[in-house]
This record gives structure tokens, C-alpha cells and sequence, in this order.
């Protein structure tokens, strides 16, 4: 079954939603790179808002020690959904945009090594999980409310974003042709400051031992959760029902186990395991496995 026009277009093969626009995204390839832009991107559901605190904790002072109450998707907007009202060639230095872009829809001179890229991974098994739980809540992203039916759609790419295999071989084959940073989501579970190291040497910042466990501190899931300029409670209620979940779920590795049944989990072993055996990522699907 296609999803439903009312929710997602196609532009290019890759399923936007229809809060953005054909146009909008094709003059997304003539956006201006500035040397010091990061793109933080991803496949829906596999860290973005997560990893977008911990960039706003790294770069804004005012975020890190509270003199500030800027919401993340101010200071980190999302790329290929703009506000009219965003001019984002006077934005402050550096510049950084989330995307679910795939590789070849991003800004030209991002793929000419101009500006960094974060991407951030996660289990597929987690990832689609997590997203089942979202359709339920967001307006703007068609709920399917039996697994089942959700997970045949997710495996067929019919969701926003199309395939998580496609996204996730995409930007690793193509790796060369970016400045980028590969990391995920359970390597941030398991040791979070080792992770906020890696994006601070990525980004060339320094901070101190102090400004690190601070960091660190307040990107912890509970801390999150508290914290409105990050857990995203201020979108509209029309857009996002509270009374039926939130951005911050769960936050765990291996929540798949508690839904899919064994049939289920064949089904998607059979579909995606060997294609994810050509990927060069070593998959966490419990938190207890080695990394
Ligand atoms: S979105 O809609 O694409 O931007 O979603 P995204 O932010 O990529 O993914 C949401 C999942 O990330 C979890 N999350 C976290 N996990 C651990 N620690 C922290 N701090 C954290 N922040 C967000 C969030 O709970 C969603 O996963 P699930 O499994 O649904 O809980």
C-alpha cells in the first residue's frame, strides 16, 4: 500500500513530509555552505534530537550553563523544513542545521567538503520501533496502528525518509565525498563522553573537564526529558499530542524485544540481515552485547 498523499511526497525517490515542498527541497542543492556549517543527519528515530542537545551544549555557552532558554530547534533548525521567518545567511557562527537528507539531496558544496557532517545510526530494530511509537503521536506523520502493517511499511521504505538501508548505505558508501563524522546511537548509550569527545575533536573545541561533565550531565535521557529547551514540548499541541507520547520515549537499547514477535523478528532478519552484514557498522541490539 503507498502512504497516503495527505502526509508525504516524493521527490527524487525519497519520501518528504508535506510540511515541506518539492520546490523548497530542490534549492536546498544551491545552499550556501559556510566553512564552519554542521549537518547534523539521520535517519528518523536514531539519536537527532539527542545528538542536536549535545551540539548545543558543546557550542552555546548560554545553553550549557542555563543563562539561556533557546529551544534546540531554534539554534538547530531543521534543513529541509524551514521557517519563513529563519534568515539563516545572518544566523550566528557556526551555523547548524538537522537533516533526514539523503546523501545526494544535501547542498552541493557539502558533498565538495565544505562544512562538516554528523551522522548518527541506530539499530534498525530500535529505529522502526521507535518510530511506530511516534506515528502515534505526531500529526504530521500517518499513524498505522498495527505493527504488523507499520513494520511491512517501513521495510518497503514506505515511510518518511523511504528505506533506512538505503539512507544508512548511502551516506557510508559515499563517505568520501563528505568531511564526516560516523557515530551511534548505542556507542553514545554506552559511553556518552567518550561520544562528546569525538564531536568536540570533530568540531576542533576544546572544553574543559568541568564543561565536558557538564555536557555530559545534562544529555543523560532523564535530564533530557526535564529539559523544555530539549524534549521538544513546545511544538504545538496540533502537531504533537502530549497525551500520547513524546519525543523522549524510552531511550533504551533492545525496546524492539518488548513488541516484535519471533515471527516478526524473522521476518525482518530475513528481509534486512544480510544486506546489514555489507554495512560497515557492528550493530548493538541489546545493550549487554559487546561493541
Ligand atoms: S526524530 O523524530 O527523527 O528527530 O527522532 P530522533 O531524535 O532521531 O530519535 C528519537 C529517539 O531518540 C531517543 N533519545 C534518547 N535516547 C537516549 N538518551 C537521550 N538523551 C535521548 N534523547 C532522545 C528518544 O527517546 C527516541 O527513542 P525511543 O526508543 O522512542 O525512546
Amino acid at each position: 500500500m503507498e502512504p497516503s498523499k495527505e502526509y508525504l511526497f516524493k521527490y527524487k525517490g525519497f519520501y518528504f513530509s508535506v510540511i515541506t515542498s518539492p520546490e523548497y527541497v530542490a534549492s536546498l542543492e544551491d545552499f550556501e555552505i559556510k566553512d564552519s556549517d554542521v549537518f547534523l543527519v539521520t535517519y528518523p528515530k536514531s539519536g537527532t534530537v539527542w545528538t542536536q542537545n549535545i551540539l548545543s551544549l558543546i557550542v552555546h555557552e548560554g545553553h550549557r550553563n542555563g543563562t539561556e532558554n533557546v529551544d534546540n530547534m531554534e539554534r538547530i533548525p531543521w534543513l529541509e523544513y524551514k521557517s519563513t521567518d529563519k534568515d539563516y545567511a545572518n544566523f550566528p557562527l557556526p551555523r547548524i542545521f538537522a537533516s533526514h537528507l539523503p546523501y545526494y539531496l544535501v547542498p552541493r558544496d557539502l558533498r565538495n567538503k565544505r562544512g562538516r557532517v554528523i551522522y548518527v545510526t541506530r539499530n534498525p530494530k530500535d529505529v522502526m520501533v521507535s518510530y511506530y511509537h511516534f506515528s502515534k503521536f505526531m500529526s504530521t506523520v500517518e499513524e498505522v496502528p498495527d505493527f504488523n502493517i507499520f513494520m511491512e511499511r517501513f521495510l518497503a521504505g514506505k515511510v518518511l525518509a523511504s528505506s533506512w538501508m538505503d539512507h544508512v548505505a548511502g551516506w557510508y558508501s559515499h563517505a568520501e565525498d563528505f568531511n564526516i563524522l560516523f557515530l551511534t546511537y548505542e556507542e553514545m548509550k554506552k559511553d556518552l563522553r567518550s561520544a562528546v569527545l569525538k564531536i568536540c575533536n570533530f568540531l576542533g573545541r576544546k572544553l574543559s573537564e568541568e564543561e565536558l561533565d557538564s555536557v555530559v550531565q545534562q544529555a543523560t535521557f532523564e535530564n533530557m526529558r526535564k529539559d523544555p529547551r530539549a524534549n521538544y514540548e513546545n511544538l504545538p499541541d496540533d502537531i504533537a499530542a502530549k497525551d500520547k507520547g513524546s519525543f523522549l520515549r524510552k531511550g533504551t537499547v533492545g525496546d524492539w524485544k518488548n513488541i516484535m514477535t519471533v515471527a516478526q523478528n524473522e521476518r525482518f532478519d530475513k528481509e534486512l540481515e544480510e544486506k546489514i552484514k555489507t554495512l560497515p557498522i557492528k550493530f548493538m541490539w541489546d545493550i549487554n552485547d559487546e561493541m
